[in-house]
């Protein structure tokens, strides 16, 4: 047979391209389909919910000795396509991703066709050159003329690089000698940050607090900083955030920057969420000051929809630290006397050895809308968030947490067997049960999908993020619509 032919004849490779080709064109048809016509389409669900012993057997997960024939294979793709999250669709509002971008998402296919890994030049070129104009082009928007920067693996990747370096600025023995020694180190950031977003409390050294709303207080982090170094800890860096995870607060950067300065430690800016305010001329002074920070992290995965994953750290610092932090030195990859400059082998700079391609889908998708295209979608994203805010203060039974800073509109809807009763001792826990009964309707009916969490003291309340590209007004109203459909008691 077939199979036992192909072993046998060792002049015959694995691969039959012809076939393999044909095979990806069907299955390209399907992902067209499934996942792009379909897949944004309003008249279609946002999901296909199934619990998940259903789903296993629906998809028959196991894995078996021997390969299935083409058709059961194309099968298999349009299953996968139909009881995925559709995260192009116009009602999915439930994480910090959304939408599509076509340009974009060719220069996904492009990387993963090309499957290359972006260590060495010699094995990555252009990609090594695409990455360093693509962090120059976001270095700019920061305010740096000169700097370095990585693409990592996600936003919480790219401040924990930050920590990485700021501790070996200070102590570049750690590098050799380990943690093992150290003195207790301190780094400082928002009580929003750590209610919300699990990043800088993971594992490294102490976090203090702030006591304040929802932005760093600058003057209770001069107190804080100065009560750490009288206790003997050793702060080393300030984490700030723009656009927390929930409700999309900038941090006063400038002034945070005046105490980094006077405390001379090192001034971090995660803007994974708020980054892309920097396209608009609008908005961009929500991140004023933020040229003063040693290090930026920023996902264009999120509000420019590059798709996932497409993460930038951003460094002001032009003396290789990035490097001389973690480098290892290999010299299968890293050979000193190759037969071109060896600067442009970028993988040391990693901590990672393999690493995948993430600029080409940003770059492609720069060139196609250019940077007034980028300004276009954020500002766009500002109006529809306003709209909505406006339409929910108008709703009855629609309650907003507060004024937005961004395009995170946090509100609690309260069913009409709540309303008025703001006084009943059980008020909170009843309103608490609200949106996670909501958000079941909503997934089971597959309409839209709508995010939602407690914070601090705060009882369940609806996240809803709109600057997906492919929103328009009516989506808006759709949504406040349907939650108080699918709320109606
Ligand atoms: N990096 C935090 C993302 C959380 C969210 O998508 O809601």
């Amino acid at each position: 047979d077939a199979e036992s032919r192909i072993l046998r004849d060792l002049n015959e490779p694995l691969v039959d391209h012809a076939e393999g080709q044909l095979f990806l064109n069907d299955a390209f048809k399907i992902i067209m389909e499934e996942v792009l016509c379909k897949g944004t389409d309003i008249k279609q669900k946002v999901c296909e919910w199934k619990e998940p012993e259903e789903l296993s057997l629906l998809l028959d997960l196991e894995l078996r000795a021997t390969g299935e024939p083409r058709e059961r294979l194309l099968q298999r793709v349009k299953d996968v396509a139909k009881y995925s999250i559709k995260t192009s669709h116009p009602r999915f509002f439930n994480q910090l991703f959304a939408g599509v971008d076509y340009h974009a998402l060719a220069g996904r296919f492009l990387t993963e066709a090309l499957n290359t890994n972006l260590y060495t030049y010699e094995v990555a070129p252009v990609f090594v050159l695409m990455e360093n104009e693509v962090l120059r082009g976001m270095r700019q928007l920061v305010g740096w003329t000169e700097g370095d920067g990585i693409f990592c693996p996600g936003g919480s990747v790219s401040n924990m690089y930050a920590m990485n370096l700021a501790r070996y600025q200070l102590l570049p023995d750690v590098k050799r000698q380990g943690l093992f020694g150290l003195p207790r180190l301190n780094v400082f950031t928002s009580s929003e940050v750590r209610n919300g977003h699990h990043t800088v409390s993971v594992g490294l050294p102490t976090c203090r607090m702030f006591n304040d709303d929802r932005r760093m207080d600058p003057v209770d982090l001069d107190e804080k900083i100065k009560l750490a170094k009288s206790q003997g800890a050793v702060p080393f860096l300030v984490s700030c955030t723009c656009g927390t995870t929930v409700r999309g607060a900038f941090d006063p950067l400038d002034l945070i920057a005046d105490v980094c300065e006077k405390h001379k430690l090192w001034m971090h800016v995660d803007a994974a969420w708020g980054g892309s305010v920097l396209f608009s001329k609008q908005h961009a002074h929500l991140m004023q000051g933020v040229n003063r920070a040693n290090s930026v992290a920023w996902n264009p995965h999120k509000m420019l929809a590059t798709g996932l994953q497409c993460s930038a750290l951003l460094l002001q610092d032009t003396m290789n630290l990035l490097r001389n932090c973690h480098s290892a030195n290999a010299t299968y990859l890293f050979q000193q006397d190759k037969f071109y400059d060896v600067k442009f082998d970028v993988g040391d700079k990693s901590v990672q050895c393999s690493r995948k391609v993430d600029c080409l889908k940003f770059w492609l998708m720069w060139k196609a809308v250019g940077s007034n295209g980028f300004a276009d979608r954020v500002d766009k994203a500002f109006s529809h968030a306003g709209y909505l805010v406006d339409q929910i203060k108008k709703r009855e039974g629609f309650c907003l947490l507060q004024e937005p800073d961004f395009v995170n509109i946090c509100f609690w809807f309260i069913p009409p067997s709540l309303r008025g009763k703001e006084g009943n001792a059980d008020y909170q826990d009843r309103l608490a049960k609200v949106a996670p009964v909501i958000k079941e309707r909503m997934m089971k009916q597959g309409t839209m999908m709508v995010g939602y969490q407690p914070l601090g003291n705060k009882v369940n309340f609806f996240r809803l993020v709109v600057f997906s590209p492919v929103l328009s007004q009516k989506d808006m109203d759709f949504v406040i619509d349907e939650i108080e459909r699918l709320g109606n008691d």
